[in-house]
């Protein structure tokens, strides 16, 4: 969470490191703030709470000349979004600092500080870092010596930057446990917390990597590993030719991204099938040698990609025959759990930065995982570089925050590793063949369901006074409903619930009644006849229904039901088609609501903390 952008240049660096902003302000967007060194020397401080835009608006009603500077937009963790907790923090005019993630011992640090007579202007753990940087340098009288003390004395998983107005040349940045990216331009560098913010002004990046601490210049980058010694960090040349900041004829990036599923699914296939087979390197070249050992997977993730991974138990189980668990990251890492013999961690995550998925890949390299595998969307992630296996996903840069597409090419890269394990299993030729064949018609049928638009707009109309829902599906289809709740309740703020349809006697049943929509997915499959007796269980108690339903589902619209026909498609990636009319749903239910369908309140796409 929270972005970071900072600029060393000739030129003035404001409008590269507002640019930065907007281009980061998915991970944030509560308050936003940017500090210069100005040619006088002194610190030019600028910040508004809300977002970028407001910043921006500031900015450009006056001159901010200066040649080094950084910027930050917030996602509060310590303090309410206000201005005065809006970064930039700042030491005696002097050092001013921007950060994301949470520095655990801030409280005693903070304790200490005071003590020494520092005040403190803000309730964020951030401003221990600026006070504490000033007495470092006050003490050695050197700004990387205080900068390295500086963080020696920080417990937590954060990314720094510091700049200070006696040391104009350089800036300063850490990275322990969030990501910081180093761009490399023609007499100016750059760094950020991911490449997107910096790709109008260069293409060039090597990424920090955990414990490292950088001093760069206008002309120079110097790194330090953890021990202190100096180490060079691969530079290489980005090829993000999907330039994220442009939204093209669509209302929001969520709209856009729903619709480029169908090219999403292309790209995230592309050169991984062969002859109607799976690639052997679809999974790298390694990977059929550590595949073919695997007996167990286990899959953790956190959020909509949690929900992937749910899909992919009923797939390893009744494809590949190979046993499965599922769960979410903050839960695994915290508990006992016992590993089973020859277990391939899985991990999945659009970011490849979200702090307990991570967190739960370290722990599992202890307690005895066989091998590690992501499917992950960002190339030089954490996820990926900490991997043993990567899977990139090819679905383009995510914006919005709800996720869309990078859900259904999750799914699809999950399919495949489904297939790479299942062939050294019970998946034959056969039912490769017959996976392969529905993954290269699934672009084409979403482009059918994208078709299915206008009547879910009309659809949405019913949803824009209703303060609760449900969602029913079986089998591979529970966690779509559970993923058609989460969208909902995300951009729509409607409070969402997912059951699997076999449990609503236990529970939910009680629920039901007029102002409670109900929402039911329903392919044609061998469930279809139970899934028949729940809704009758929903009609008896005068509960209101939207079934998506394959066209041999044979449910009729009604004066209690609305039935929208699903495009007929291959039962193995009916989760992944089905899951886009419910997006469709969320989005233009949110529409209705107004709320800013982008960036959701209170949400960031990226999780770096805990
Ligand atoms: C997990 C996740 C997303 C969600 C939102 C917050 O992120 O829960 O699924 O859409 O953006 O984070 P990731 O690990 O998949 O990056």
């Amino acid at each position: 969470m929270c972005g970071i952008v900072g600029a060393i240049a000739q030129r003035d660096v404001i409008e590269i490191l507002v640019e930065g902003l907007k281009r980061l302000e998915y991970r944030g967007y509560d308050s936003a703030g940017v500090a210069l060194v100005n040619p006088d020397k002194k610190l030019d401080r600028v910040r508004r709470v809300g977002k970028v835009k407001a910043l921006a608006d500031a900015m450009t009603s006056e001159d901010h000349p200066g040649s080094v500077g950084i910027a930050h937009t917030r996602w509060a963790t310590h303090g309410e979004p206000s201005e005065a907790n809006a970064h930039p923090h700042i030491s005696n005019d002097r050092i001013a600092v921007v950060h994301n993630g949470i520095i655990e011992n801030h409280a005693a640090l903070r304790a200490d500080l005071i003590a020494e007579g520092y005040q403190f202007a803000s309730e964020t753990d951030t401003e221990v870092i600026t006070h504490l940087l000033h007495k470092e340098l006050l003490k050695s009288g050197d700004m990387l010596e205080a900068f390295k003390a500086t963080i020696a004395q920080l417990d937590g998983a954060y990314g720094t930057v510091a700049i200070d107005v006696e040391n104009p040349g350089q800036l300063y940045a850490a990275r322990s446990g969030s990501p910081l990216v180093i761009g490399y331009g023609i007499g100016e560098n750059f760094l950020a917390s991911d490449q997107l913010a910096l790709l109008p002004v260069t293409r060039r990046f090597s990424f920090l990597e955990e414990g490292d601490i950088a001093v760069i210049t206008r002309t120079s980058v110097q790194i330090y590993d953890q021990a202190g010694q100096t180490v060079q960090r691969e530079i290489s040349e980005s090829d993000i030719t999907h330039d994220a900041g442009d939204k093209g004829p669509f209302k929001h990036y969520m709209l856009k991204e729903i619709y480029e599923q169908p090219i999403a699914i292309k790209n995230t296939l592309e050169g991984r099938l062969k002859n109607g087979k799976l690639a052997e390197t679809a999974f790298g070249e390694d990977a059929d040698r550590i595949l073919k050992d695997i007996e167990h997977v286990q899959i953790i993730a956190c959020g909509t990609s949690y929900h992937a991974g749910m899909v992919a138990r009923y797939w390893f189980e009744e494809y590949a025959g190979i046993s499965c668990n599922v769960e979410i990251a903050s839960e695994f890492r915290y508990r006992k759990s016992q590993v089973h013999p020859k277990s391939l961690l899985v991990t999945i995550s659009q970011s490849g930065e979200t702090a307990d998925t991570l967190a739960a890949l370290r722990l599992a390299k202890e307690i005895g995982y066989h091998s590690s595998l992501t499917i992950c969307n960002v190339p030089g992630s954490s996820l990926v570089r900490e991997s043993d296996l990567a899977y990139l996903m090819n679905a383009g840069a995510e914006i919005g925050v709800a996720s869309t597409k990078a859900f259904t090419v999750q799914l699809v890269g999950l399919l495949l590793l489904v297939t790479a394990i299942g062939r050294h299993k019970d998946m034959n030729a056969e039912t490769e063949s017959h996976v392969v064949s529905a993954l290269n018609a699934l672009p084409a049928k979403i482009e059918q369901a994208l078709d299915m638009s206008k009547a879910i707009n009309l659809l949405a109309e019913d949803f824009a006074d209703k303060h609760h829902s449900l969602f029913l599906g079986r089998g591979d289809q529970y966690p779509i409903a559970m993923e058609g709740a989460l969208k909902l309740k995300e951009i729509s703020y409607i409070h969402a619930e997912a059951y699997a349809a076999g449990e609503l006697k236990h529970g939910p049943l009680a629920l039901i009644d007029a102002d409670m929509p109900v929402i039911v997915v329903a392919p044609n499959n061998e469930l279809l006849e139970k899934l028949h007796s729940n809704v009758e269980e929903v009609r008896a108690r005068g509960g209101l229904m939207y079934v998506f339903a394959d066209s041999g589902a044979h449910f009729k619209s009604d004066s209690t039901m609305k039935v929208l026909s699903v495009p007929h498609c291959e039962k193995v990636i009916a989760p992944i088609l089905y899951s886009v009319p419910l997006q469709l749903l969320s989005y233009y239910v949110a529409l209705i609501k107004g709320t800013d369908v982008d960036q959701p309140r209170n949400l960031a796409k990226s999780v770096t903390v805990e």
